[in-house]
Order: C-alpha cells, then sequence, then structure tokens
C-alpha cells in the first residue's frame, strides 16, 4: 500500500481510537498520546531516554518522535492484538546522572516493558545497570562505544556485558577505522592531529580511529584533548598549528566541534576538520559557520533520504507534524522501537502485564530480524547490530552531503 494511503488509514483509526480515549481509555493520559486501540486493552509503556533539552535536544527530539511514530502505527494496526503501546520519554539532558535517574523513574513502572535509548554512550554507562536489573530490554539507536556491549576488554576479550542492551548502529570499533581509511586512501591525507573531549564517545573514536590511521602508515603530529565545558580553544590550536596537519580528527559532539572548527579556520588553521556520528547534524554547520565547507564526518548507515527502505518512514514522519527533524538517529530510532515491538508481538501474547513480559521480551529480541527502515534489524550474539555500512558526509554550502557509503569489512 502507498504510503499516504497508510498514513490517510492511519488517521482515521487515530480519530477512532482518540474518541474511544474520551469514553475511558487510557490514551492521552501520559505524554505518549499514541493513539491507543481501545477500552479493553492492556497497557504496555516503550520508555525513550534521551537528551530532550539543552545543547544535544536536537538529536534526543528526533529520537523521540521517531519512536513516538512507530508506536502510534503498531496502534492504529493494532499490531499487538489486546495491548496498546504508550510513550513515555524521560529527558536525560545528556547527563550520566540524569539518565540513571530517569532510568530508575522508568524500572519502577509496573508498565514499562523496554526503552529506547540512550544517545550518548557515557549516559548508558550509567543506565544499563538500572534496566537490566530490572530485566528491561534497552535498544539504542546511537551508543557507538564498543564496550557497551563486548566489555572493557573488546579488542582482545570480548564479553557480553548485559543481556538486556542491543543496538541499531554499529561501533566506533568500525567507525573509527572507516574514517582512518577514507582519509588515508581515498583523501590521501598522512599527517592528523587529533583531538577529543574526554568523554567516552570521544575519546574511544580517536583511539579507534589512531589505530587503524597509523597501522595504514598515517602519521599523528598532535594529540590533544579539550575540555567539554569549554567555548574558546585558542589554547589547543596553538599547540596543534606548529605541526602542520592536514586534517584534524575530532572526537565527541557537534556542541564544541562547531566552535572548534570555526576557530581553528580562524587562527589560520585552514585544515578540514574530521568527526564521527556525534557531529553529524545541521546544528554542526550552524555553529562552525561558512568556514566549515569541506568539513568532514561519519555517520551510521547509508543516508535515510537515499534509501528505498525508508520512503515511508519519511514521508510518515514528515505527515506526524513534530516540529523538529528526525537527524542523525530518527531511522535507527524507529527501527529500534519496531525490534521492540517486534519482540512484543511474542512476549506480550500470553502475559497478563507489561511487568510479567519482561524477562521474555529480553529472550525474543535476541531472535527479532526483519527488513527495517535502514536494512536489515538482527543482534549478534553481543547485543549489537549485524549491518556494517558507514556513511562519509562533506559540507557543501549550509548542508551535509554523502560522499561515499559502504559496508565494511
Ligand atoms: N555515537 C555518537 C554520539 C553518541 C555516543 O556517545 O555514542
Amino acid at each position: 500500500m502507498p504510503q499516504r494511503s497508510v498514513v490517510a488509514v492511519g488517521a482515521s483509526l487515530l480519530v477512532a481510537s482518540l474518541a474511544l480515549a474520551g469514553c475511558g481509555t487510557r490514551g492521552g493520559e501520559d505524554e505518549g498520546d499514541t493513539g491507543g486501540a481501545g477500552s479493553e486493552n492492556k497497557v504496555a509503556k516503550i520508555g525513550v531516554i534521551a537528551p530532550l533539552s539543552g545543547d544535544l535536544a536536537a538529536l534526543g527530539k528526533g529520537i523521540s518522535n521517531s519512536v513516538d511514530l512507530a508506536l502510534k502505527q503498531a496502534n492504529e494496526s493494532q499490531a499487538i492484538p489486546g495491548w496498546t503501546l504508550e510513550l513515555a520519554a524521560e529527558d536525560d539532558q545528556a547527563t550520566p546522572d540524569v539518565g540513571k535517574n530517569a532510568a530508575t523513574k522508568l524500572a519502577s513502572d509496573k508498565d514499562v516493558v523496554a526503552v529506547v535509548g540512550t544517545l550518548n554512550s557515557s549516559v548508558a554507562q550509567s543506565v544499563q545497570p538500572v534496566l537490566a536489573a530490572a530485566n528491561i530490554t534497552q535498544v539504542s539507536p546511537a551508543n557507538t562505544n564498543p564496550a557497551l556491549t563486548q566489555g572493557a576488554n573488546f579488542a582482545t576479550a570480548p564479553e557480553r556485558t548485559y543481556p538486556t542492551y542491543f543496538r541499531t548502529c554499529t561501533t566506533d570499533s568500525i567507525q573509527g577505522p572507516f574514517a582512518a581509511r577514507y582519509l588515508f586512501e581515498k583523501a590521501g591525507i598522512k599527517e592528523i592531529a587529533t583531538v577529543h573531549d574526554k568523554k567516552t564517545y570521544g575519546q574511544g573514536l580517536v583511539d579507534a580511529f589512531t589505530q587503524e590511521y597509523t597501522k595504514l602508515g598515517g602519521k599523528i603530529v598532535a594529540a590533544e584533548t579539550i575540555n567539554p565545558d569549554d567555548d574558546k580553544y585558542d589554547a589547543v590550536i596553538s599547540k596543534i598549528k606548529p605541526s602542520n596537519p592536514k586534517a584534524v580528527y575530532y572526537g565527541g559532539e557537534y556542541p564544541q566541534a562547531g566552535p572548534f572548527s570555526q576557530q581553528m579556520k580562524a587562527a589560520g588553521l585552514n585544515v578540514p576538520l574530521m568527526g564521527g556520528d556525534g557531529i553529524y547534524s545541521g546544528e554542526f554547520i550552524k555553529l562552525a559557520g561558512a568556514t566549515s565547507n569541506g568539513d568532514l564526518a561519519t555517520a551510521i548507515g547509508a543516508p535515510t533520504e537515499e534509501l528505498a527502505s525508508a520512503k515511508a518512514f519519511v514521508e510518515a514522519y514528515e505527515a506526524g507534524g513534530y516540529a523538529d527533524p528526525y537527524e542523525a538517529y530518527g531511522a535507527y530510532s524507529y527501527d529500534a522501537a519496531n525490534a521492540i515491538i517486534n519482540a512484543l508481538k511474542v512476549s506480550l501474547a500470553d502475559a497478563d502485564s507489561a511487568e510479567a513480559a519482561r524477562q521474555a521480551t529480553v529472550e525474543a529480541m535476541s531472535k527479532v530480524s526483519f527488513d527495517g527502515v535502514t536494512g536489515k534489524v538482527a543482534f549478534d550474539e553481543y547485543g549489537d547490530t549485524t549491518s556494517r555500512v558507514l556513511t562519509v558526509y562533506g559540507v557543501e554550502g549550509d548542508a551535509w552531503k554523502p560522499v561515499s557509503t559502504e559496508e565494511f569489512k
């Protein structure tokens, strides 16, 4: 069925379900007015833990909205007979302690059966144990630090950390080397300075990049760090500039990377800044300004807009009237939510309550396999996605443009 018809049918079902909500269902009770299917239905909540305020809210809102869309569609199609899915979104402010409190709140709600999130790997480290203790399935669309699934010794002795944790994005064990190969082999850049923000994601990404880049024969001419609370980077730029790098590889996120790019160009260090998925946002270009032309980023998967499999998602998201774009992780969040919904079709079938289905949901997740909007959605023995596709993007004018999409081998 063409997507516009799906949206039209969905809209009428949504109107009908809202009418029923007025007759005493739970629809509209929470922030997740996700189009419940009727008053007889039991409720299962899918949490979201992501930054919904602050510097990274652009990415967090794209995550939450995309999960909301998946739940609405599931309710409208009555994907799980007898059950209504509700969204329970919590703002982690991109901060580990706030994320932990959000996880504790969701875990104490008997209706919560699974959570999509977090955005930040550092926040995931504090959320994982809380959700695991409550047998709540967690699926991140964005955490790329490899230790989250494979433990601290991921490079030499990988070991699954939490049976409850899964992700639809690939890891920095792939993203770092992917960027290193692009710069060394395709762009012909043999001398690099690295900078990271000392956070779990940024440091891990630079480590993975450096290992591959030096293995290829590239030279790291400077390796510096910044403090993520700073907004002036002249001291670090002054240290890097005399080493004459041909590019700067940055591990961290756009709130710092944007100003860093702007300030290094203003200081006469006119070389491309390249980062990972943490800088792949329109917000980076706004912060970095016109001199970001030629800057580069890797991001997980193929460009959403170019995927035939994502066309219906893009159209439904636009029709959904969300105020914020789906951003870098929208499609991966939508696939994460649908992975959970697929597992719930099994685990809720004979369950009396969402809480009673938590363990069965964890077990069903490892068997999930379907064609999602980003491609095949399935998980390996660590809970990692089986997909290894990434894209290099470059800033052209006021937008990121895809440069090269490949499966990493
Ligand atoms: N993957 C990029 C940003 C999120 C993280 O900390 O992993």
